[in-house]
């Protein structure tokens, strides 16, 4: 039911909805805007309401059951009641939403759950949005107001992922963190599990044990362990490789975890384990200690009629595709992914550049820090454990020339290093680094004439006194590794393909001579319209599309030979949509498939690349 501000006051959520005005069928997961005919329920900004009513039956009471309730997301800000009591609520609209509910149910009885949504994005929230009153009576009725994004993509908005009600015993597995590492040709697991009680009956926590067991991938045992930490060392281990880069990629041992408690309490939980180890320098990524390039693809969480919502034939669909091109690994563009693609990113070896919702971020103040901070607690949260993913992105295309983007971004990406030390951390940037060959080499010389100085007197401190600062890009100094967003030949120079490969290789080397660190280009490409030829190529055409790729493909060939280039992404995996806009046909055509998945011609050349990379990748 949509909202003009009217819920709260009118009390909403203590009654069905349907008793407080007209409802409309909605499927959940989905997107609400595009599935019916009704153009304001497609446009809405503001607050829209959920309702359910369900049965629990009266065992998991008398059983001592602890019962929870998970939203996978709900898109963005949500309040949430139970029996028209205030439940929780959650700021964000891509992390999962937990409650225990155990106390507020009514069991072998009706319950109501009701979830109100807000999708209002403002400079407040992560991603930003603002929200444009129009006052002028003479053109705009009163009260008219549009909402501005700082990105391209549509705001979809809804519950997205599943809704589950589950049980626990009520000495439960809270959490469990998984480590793992390689000794020789044997693989380390170190685990550590922690528990709760939720007091229902006795409580005897003092006296709860664990357990485990670890299988293979087939389901057979491989040794048990006792304790709640601890280290399992497997001897031959099946490592956890990427696609095309091993035979059995994607492989998972399975942690059979039980925890029990002197009343007869027992929970388990099977925690896939992948093992590998990842590695970074200045200029190498690597996993098990083999060096990595990405080739792989921007995505987004988008198609006909659900928007956003989590559709499992789409998700097989999609990584049936990436298999196809022969890519190994996509970024989950600009927020983080459904927990069921993440499971098959696990399990197909596709690996994850997992980014944060915060596309787009200027205004770096603190109150904007501290929150960005904890959204990167959440996701490190969520997906720690997971094979897949090989790097937290903490955002995409931030407004880094802005001088508090310096503190800001060291803050942030040094928080997220102190959740999970194990993995690299970026940021995807677009700004322009001082485009000027001469800094770099100024740079350069200085680093010479202090190391220099240095080794002639190591017991001084070295100095330089400088007047301003030399970068106006300000992210970059705090990364592990160096992502770019750059569409020569589209959004500068466009027409002109000619000169991508200059630009591009001078480009790319600026940035790596700038902060001594790998590069990758995160974003390249142009839009197309299937089906529309033009030979010699011309903007939109297929034509234009695979040759501004082929020039591209030039440029990376030549920087990777240098050393210090770990990825080339295309933008994007498939067409998708947009807010409505004159550059914007259809919604953002940089697709290499349609937004109904059918290969353009793009996604053939991209197709032919990728298979020789990774034969490449294979030989070396
Ligand atoms: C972010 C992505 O979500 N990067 C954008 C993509 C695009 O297609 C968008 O879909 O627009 C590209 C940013 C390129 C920056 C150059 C801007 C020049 C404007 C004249």
């Amino acid at each position: 039911m949509l909202d003009a501000e009217k819920g709260f006051r009118e009390e909403w959520y203590a009654q069905p909805l349907s008793k407080s005005g007209p409802v409309i069928s909605m499927a959940v997961p989905s997107s609400y805007n595009d599935i019916t005919q009704d153009k304001d329920l497609r446009d809405h900004i503001g607050w829209a309401w959920y309702d359910r009513l369900f049965y629990v039956p009266s065992r998991w009471q008398t059983d001592k059951q602890r019962v929870v309730l998970r939203l996978g997301s709900a898109h963005y800000n949500s309040i949430i009641y139970l029996n028209g009591h205030s439940l929780t609520s959650h700021e964000g609209g891509h992390l999962p939403i937990m409650a225990d509910i155990t106390t507020k149910l009514v069991y072998g009885k009706e319950n109501l759950v009701t979830v109100a949504i807000n999708n209002t994005l403002t400079p407040e929230t992560i991603p930003q949005g603002t929200i444009v009153k129009h006052n002028d009576p003479s053109r705009y009725p009163p009260g008219y107001f549009a909402q501005s994004y700082n990105f391209d993509f549509t705001n979809y908005a809804g519950i997205h992922r599943p809704v589950y009600i589950y049980t626990t015993p009520q000495t439960f597995i809270d959490d469990i963190l998984i480590t793992t590492d390689i000794n020789g040709a044997n693989g380390v697991i170190t685990y550590n599990v922690t528990h709760g009680n939720t007091m229902i009956g006795p409580s005897r926590s003092g006296e709860v044990g664990c357990s485990m067991k670890l299988l293979d991938n087939e389901g057979d045992h491989v040794t048990s362990a006792m304790g709640c930490q601890g280290t399992i060392e497997i001897s031959n281990a099946s490592l956890w490789w990427p696609y095309l880069m091993s035979e059995n990629p994607g492989y998972m041992y399975t942690l059979l975890v039980a925890v029990s408690d002197a009343d007869g309490n027992l929970d388990l939980y099977p925690q896939k384990v992948g093992i590998r180890t990842l590695g970074w320098n200045s200029t190498t990524l690597t996993i098990n200690n083999k060096p990595l390039y990405l080739r792989g693809c921007g995505k987004h969480e988008d198609a006909d009629i659900r928007g956003k919502g989590v559709d499992y034939a789409l998700i097989v669909k999609d990584f049936s595709l990436l298999k196809w091109l022969g890519a190994n690994s996509f970024r989950t563009s600009h927020y983080p992914y459904a927990e069921e693609i993440m499971d098959m990113a696990d399990k197909e070896g596709i690996m994850i550049i997992d980014e944060s919702p915060a596309v787009g971020l200027s205004g770096f103040d603190e109150a904007l820090m501290n929150k960005h901070i904890s959204v990167m607690q959440e996701l490190v949260q969520r997906d720690k454990n997971r094979p897949s993913v090989i790097m937290w992105s903490v955002g995409n295309e931030p407004k880094s020339n802005e001088a508090a983007a310096l503190n800001y971004f060291s803050a942030v990406v040094n928080s997220t290093k102190a959740f999970d030390p194990t993995r690299p951390v970026t940021c995807v940037l677009a700004v322009d680094k001082h485009s000027d060959l001469a800094v770099c080499k100024f740079v350069v010389f200085f680093r010479k004439v202090v190391s220099a100085t240095k080794s002639a007197d190591p017991s001084r401190p070295v100095t330089c006194v400088l007047n301003k600062p030399k970068e106006k890009e300000y992210a970059a100094s705090s990364l592990d590794v160096i992502l770019v967003n750059r569409y020569y030949s589209w959004y500068g120079d466009t027409g002109h393909l000619e000169v991508i490969k200059m630009q591009t290789v001078t480009e790319f080397s600026e940035w790596h001579l700038l902060h001594n660190k790998p590069v990758m280009i995160s974003e390249y490409g142009a839009g197309s319209l299937p089906g529309y030829h033009m030979d010699p190529a011309w903007t939109w055409s297929e034509e234009y599309q695979a040759e501004l790729m082929i020039r591209n493909f030039e440029a990376f060939d030549e920087l990777r030979s240098k050393g210090y280039f770990v990825g080339e992404m295309i933008w994007n995996f498939a067409d998708f949509s947009t807010p409505q806009g004159h550059t914007r046909p259809g919604g953002n055509r940089k697709g290499i498939f349609t937004r109904s998945r059918q290969p353009k011609m793009a996604a053939h050349v991209l197709r032919y690349r990728y298979h020789n990379l990774a034969n490449d990748t294979l030989t070396n």
